[in-house]
């Protein structure tokens, strides 16, 4: 109980932690045996110049452990960045679940958090169009439960069995091992064109969610529908969502391109420097319930993992808030080591039949004993649940608890038939006792083969400009694909989703558009007769969601937005420091970008640090550009191509410019200049379509408010309709 009663207090798990770090400052350096080194510097040899000798223990212990520092990355989620954190309920969900830290809004529930791209390597870029995982493990006073989600509220397949070909396929090829980190090639494209289940996941992962622009603006998905259980045995359906506070933004696929070689940490830079710097992400929590009653209610089936709950049919309620407020101390120990289940459960939570769940259930402990090596992987710090383990399974390797006493078995006298099962009463997990009644078969409910109404829902409910992403986004996929039958049969899908957007994927790949296959693959087995699947009958759907475009998101906040303020020598510090001090207010990061690095001296004389040169980084590294005024200044500009070049890129990518006073000529410069969105009238301030002009260079009072209400809309798309800029 005492154990229990500590973890009221979110920071338990960094005590938990303490006791295993190591600091190093002010210790002498020694073996793994505890033995003091003399000198790190030599091996030893047989005479100065001589043969190093066989003997020399210290130079073999650490060239052995050097050679063992390796450990299997994930099959997949192999590149992640994770982060500590707490989780506070807002209002007891005492009603919904006994679950005790979702019925305690004093409770701060210490979690760590892993965020994930899936198909690359542990060394691959941060912005391949993938999908990403969100997994959460809170370190409950009842134990661990993990929510390991994605940032996309569906999936591929319907069933388990076929999980290790989706990830075969769209793995790098067998052969020769390319491409890395992306789904753009046959064996993909080969796979979901024959799947049709996948339709509607793939039109989530041919959308911007695929890119997004930090893993703080990105939502989290449970996924599955999920099971709540509260004090009185009742069960709900229950389908998990987090909810970014700074709502959902992405980079367009140009830029996630070029930041790929640019920054290929870049989403795992962001996280640690928002953090670094105090400026810690939150998720709010959202849950959508269904009684048990309703299970049949919807035109679609609670189980199918390829289905959503419009939030129109169930809306979300907001129940709490996930903060992250700690970087990890170390990337292996923490990060690389953790190890995730949806089977940690804890009372008042339990599983669904979705046939998906069920299949991660045996695989994430399976994986773990060859990732992490052994049984005990329970036993690694960042694995620990805050409860004290006691059972009576036993060694193993590495093992590192000592369980004391001669029983290890159950039941016991001699122990007094300790550890001992605890009634449900006593906190003991109890599954809950749903009724089935089945026959034993291999097969799929006819409800799951509605496989592309939510696919139409999805594209129906996005903006123009994300309507056009996704066409690119398939040309672009489907341009990479060899064989010309794959891609023709994956035009041909969907035009069972939109017929419009098949027409102009088509038209991009130079193909008449195809016909729909004959016949879809309704994965029946070997005998089995597709023609007697019937899709589940349509009732209730809305034609839009207005929850599924981003343009819909929260834009009331510049908070974290890097922006980058081009400046030279004979810069107007007064406009660079009136701008930079305005954006700092807000909570932006503005950085000084000049051709080199060192510092730039300003009209009356005063030195401003630059933060980085147009060498060592780019505009897609930035949400936003100003140019100061200052004469000399925008004329360096003007003339230097790499200035130039960071303008028109973020124009192109439909970032907010803007620019005070002889700081606009820089942009008459760019391409701006011939498509100016502002035909300037010399009033103060001019604003349209994302390029805000400051014409007076006086104390106007709002020369920065039009500025940073501009960045807060993130992004402003409708500009890529009109022209594409050549950068
Ligand atoms: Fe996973 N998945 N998965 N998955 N998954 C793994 O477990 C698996 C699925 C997800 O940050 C692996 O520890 C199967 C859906 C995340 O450490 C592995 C199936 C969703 C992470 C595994 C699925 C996920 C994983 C690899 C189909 C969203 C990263 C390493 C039945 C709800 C966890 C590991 C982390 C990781 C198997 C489907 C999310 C191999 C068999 C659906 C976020 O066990």
């Amino acid at each position: 109980m005492a154990q229990n009663e500590k973890s009221k207090n979110s920071n338990q798990k960094l005590e938990d932690l303490e006791r295993f770090k190591e600091y190093g400052s002010g210790e002498f350096l020694t073996t793994n045996q505890g033995l003091k080194v003399n000198d790190n510097q030599n091996s030893l040899k047989a005479g100065e110049r001589g043969a190093t000798l066989l003997e020399d223990f210290i130079l073999r212990e650490k060239i052995t452990h050097f050679d063992h520092e390796r450990i299997p990355e994930r099959i997949v989620h192999a590149r992640g960045s994770a982060a500590h954190g707490y989780f506070q309920v807002y209002e007891s969900l005492g009603k919904y679940t006994k679950a005790k830290f979702l019925n305690d809004p004093a409770l701060k529930t210490p979690v760590f958090v892993r965020f994930s791209t899936v198909a690359g390597s542990r060394g691959s870029s941060d912005l391949a169009r993938d999908v990403r995982g969100f997994s959460v493990k809170f370190y409950t006073q009842e134990g661990n439960y993990d929510l390991v989600g994605n940032n996309m509220p569906v999936f591929f397949i319907q069933d388990a069995i076929k999980f290790p070909d989706l990830i075969h396929a769209v793995k790098p090829e067998p052969h020769n091992e390319i491409p890395q980190a992306a789904s753009a090639h046959d064996t993909f494209w080969d796979f979901i064109s024959l799947m049709p289940e996948s339709t509607h996941m793939i039109m989530w992962a041919m959308s911007d969610r695929a890119i997004p622009r930090s893993l703080r603006m990105m939502e989290g998905f449970g996924v599955h529908t999920f099971r709540f259980v509260n004090e009185q045995g009742e069960g709900s359906f229950v389908k998990f969502h987090w909810k970014p506070l700074l709502g959902v933004h992405s980079v367009a696929w140009d830029e996630a391109t070029k930041i790929s070689g640019k920054d290929p940490d870049f989403h795992r830079r962001d996280l640690w420097e928002a953090i670094d710097t105090g400026a810690f992400p939150e998720w709010e929590l959202g849950i959508q319930i269904v009684k048990e009653e309703d299970e049949h209610k919807f035109d679609f089936d609670l189980l199918d993992p390829t289905k959503i709950i419009p939030e129109e049919l169930v809306p979300i309620q907001l129940v709490g808030k996930l903060t992250l407020d700690r970087n990890p101390d170390n990337f292996f120990a923490e990060t690389e080591q953790v190890a995730f289940h949806p089977g940690h459960l804890v009372p008042g939570i339990d599983f669904t039949n979705d046939p998906l769940l069920q299949g991660r259930l045996f695989s994430y402990t399976d994986t773990q004993l060859s990732r992490l090596g052994s049984p005990n992987f329970h036993e690694i710090p960042i694995n620990r649940s805050l409860p004290t383990v006691h059972n009576n399974q036993r060694d193993g390797h590495m093992r590192q608890q000592v369980n004391k006493g001669r029983v290890s078995y159950e039941p016991n006298s001699l122990g007094d038939n300790h550890p001992m099962q605890a009634k449900a009463a006593e906190g003991g997990f109890t599954s809950y006792a749903e009724r089935i009644d089945a026959k034993k078969v291999r097969a799929r409910s006819n409800s799951f083969f509605d496989h592309f109404s939510q696919a139409t829902l999805f594209f129906n409910s996005q903006s123009e400009p994300e309507k056009n992403h996704i066409v690119d986004a398939f040309s672009f996929e489907l341009g990479k694909v060899e064989i010309p039958e794959i891609r023709k049969r994956m035009v041909g899908i969907l035009t069972l989703v939109d017929k419009d957007l098949a027409a102009k994927v088509a038209d991009n790949l130079g193909i008449e558009v195809p016909e729909p296959p004959a016949q879809l693959n309704h994965s029946v087995p070997a005998d089995g007769n597709p023609e007697e699947f019937q899709p589940f009958t349509k009732e209730q759907k809305p034609d839009a969601s207005t929850a599924l475009s981003m343009l819909n998101t929260k834009k009331d906040s510049i908070k974290t937005r890097k922006i980058a303020i081009l400046a030279a020598n004979g810069v107007d510090e007064k406009s660079l420091n009136d701008m930079k001090n305005a954006l700092t207010a807000e909570g932006a990061v503005p950085m000084i970008i000049a051709p080199k690095l060192g510092k730039i001296k300003g009209i009356k004389g005063n030195e401003t640090k630059v933060d980085m040169s147009f060498l060592t980084t780019a505009s897609v590294l930035f949400d936003a550009v100003f140019v100061p005024g200052g004469a000399q200044s925008a004329a360096t500009l003007a003339d230097d191509a790499d200035a130039i070049h960071f303008i028109n890129e973020a124009y192109r990518h439909c970032k907010v410019i803007g620019a005070e006073a002889d700081g606009i000529d820089v942009l008459k410069a760019s391409y701006l200049g011939k498509n100016f969105p502002v035909t300037p009238l010399e009033m103060d301030v001019q604003a349209a379509e994302g390029v805000v002009l400051i014409f007076r260079d006086g104390e106007g009072s709002n020369r920065e408010s039009e500025f940073i209400k501009a960045v807060a809309q993130h992004r402003f798309w409708d500009r890529e309709l009109k022209s594409k800029v050549p950068a």
